[in-house]
């Protein structure tokens, strides 16, 4: 099997950095590329200044090691791979230009029988269009090079175990280029290889995170249904998922993150006609974070008219999922954002995973507690968990605390009426 010396992986971000340590570490020379001369210089340092756990250790290593350095400009490798940010424009349609900068930085210095790997969540037809570009500038190449499509999939908090260890699909704009790129991931990758075309590579990328998109709108559908039901929506799920072929995901208040919220519109823009409920599904998820800030907002209109004044509120929770501090489309920012739009006083924002926040003034979450007449969960952060049950605050529970609570045996600690 060919064995590679040097790759230049162009974008040192979350997929980026950890990709070129693993990369490094599996005994190829790696120049990381990055337009940002701060990356560029903590990495060369040793550092990082992306939280993931036990990256910085590993980035130290092999910089150390002299098998990781990084740039600012493009450096001739046998083996270039792309893993810079594709967002959506205004209008929710995929801007690839960052994966198309880098194509064209690249461009000048390829030679004959190199391999180009796009890593970077892209439309259908992406690859193809960069071959197209490559090829329009550099027409004596045309069929000597290898460009292949392999989207990654790992959670962020895991990722360097899971670069590792998931298994992943790789798409060849013919099949020389699929063989060439499962031979190239072989070199630091455990989980299987699965053989594709650009295409489907790339589609089944959007698809997982559609997927799962789909499946926790029809969660967040639910708690809507049940609370005017008058149905304990944690409760059903429960029930429900003891049938041996349902597993209903959990509700939250909203779906963040840079993946799953942008994804499936690439999937939408493209076929808005065919792509019926992924669409509705990103409508629903996104109206799941609006419909908590009206819960809000009426659980405080019901305190006023019931005790003439106004509420103390915890909003409990700003990370766009549990036990994390990334606030990236985060629907728990939003919904502090919103209610907080109409009225600050008495209002107390908390997150435990950050120090501090530009915009919110937050509080201890014990604090925020002890002092609130309203607690509202939106994130299900394990602080949260060790909190006593009361029932002389009104609770609105967006995401599931108190059905972790009696899983973890959290007891009440009063025993007096709800009081709204
Ligand atoms: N969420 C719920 N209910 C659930 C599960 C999740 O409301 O039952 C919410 C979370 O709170 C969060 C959002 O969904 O706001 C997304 O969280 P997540 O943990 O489902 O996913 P991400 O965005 O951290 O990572 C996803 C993963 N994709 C899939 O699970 C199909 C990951 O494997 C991908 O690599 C990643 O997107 C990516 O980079 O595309």
């Amino acid at each position: 099997m060919k064995t590679f010396d040097v790759v230049t992986t162009i974008g040192l971000g979350y997929i980026g950095l950890p990709t070129a340590t693993l990369i490094a570490k599996s005994g190829i020379h790696v120049n990381g590329i990055d337009v940002n001369p701060k990356v560029v210089d903590a990495v060369n340092k040793g550092q990082i200044i992306i939280v993931e756990p036990d990256l910085d250790v590993l980035v130290k290593q092999v910089v150390e090691e002299k098998m990781l350095s990084a740039h600012l400009e493009p450096i001739r490798a046998e083996v270039y791979t792309i893993a810079v940010p594709t967002p959506f424009k205004g209008n929710h349609e995929p801007d690839i230009s960052y994966v198309l900068a880098a194509t064209n930085s690249i461009i000048p210095i390829l030679e004959e029988g190199d391999l180009l790997v796009i890593e970077s969540t892209s439309p259908v037809g992406t690859t193809e269009q960069v071959r197209d570009t490559i090829y329009s500038k550099r027409p004596e190449l045309e069929e000597k090079l290898f460009i292949a499509y392999c989207p990654e999939r790992v959670l962020p908090g895991n990722i360097l175990y899971e670069l590792k260890h998931n298994d992943r699909v790789i798409g060849g704009i013919d099949e020389e280029s699929t063989q060439k790129a499962c031979e190239f991931f072989r070199c630091f990758v455990q989980g299987e290889l699965y053989k594709t075309n650009s295409r489907t590579a790339e589609m089944c990328k959007l698809v997982e995170n559609s997927s799962r998109d789909v499946q926790i709108a029809f969660a967040n559908e639910l708690s809507i249904i049940c609370d005017k039901a008058g149905i304990n929506v944690w409760e059903l799920i429960e029930l429900a998922n003891k049938h041996p072929r349902v597993n209903i995901l959990t509700p939250g208040c909203g779906v963040g993150g840079h993946c799953i919220a942008v994804d499936p519109y690439f999937i939408v823009s493209e076929y808005p006609l065919e792509s019926q409920i992924i669409g509705k599904a990103r409508e629903i998820n996104n109206y799941k974070a609006f419909w908590c800030v009206e819960k809000i907002k009426n659980a405080k209109l019901q305190y006023r008219l019931k005790y003439g004044n106004d509420p103390k509120i915890a909003l409990m929770g700003m990370a766009f999922k549990p036990n994390i501090d990334d606030l990236r489309e985060s629907p728990a920012k939003y919904i502090a954002q919103k209610v907080m739009q109409a009225e600050q006083n008495g209002m107390m924002v908390v997150e435990p995973n950050i120090a501090e926040h530009n915009i919110f003034k937050l509080t201890n979450y014990q604090e925020a507690f002890d002092r609130a007449d309203i607690v509202v969960y939106l994130v299900a952060h394990d602080e949260f968990l060790k909190l006593p049950k009361v029932n002389d605050k009104l609770i609105l529970d967006f995401c599931g605390i108190s059905k972790r609570q009696v899983l973890i045996g959290v007891e009440y600690k009063k025993k007096s009426p709800i009081s709204t």
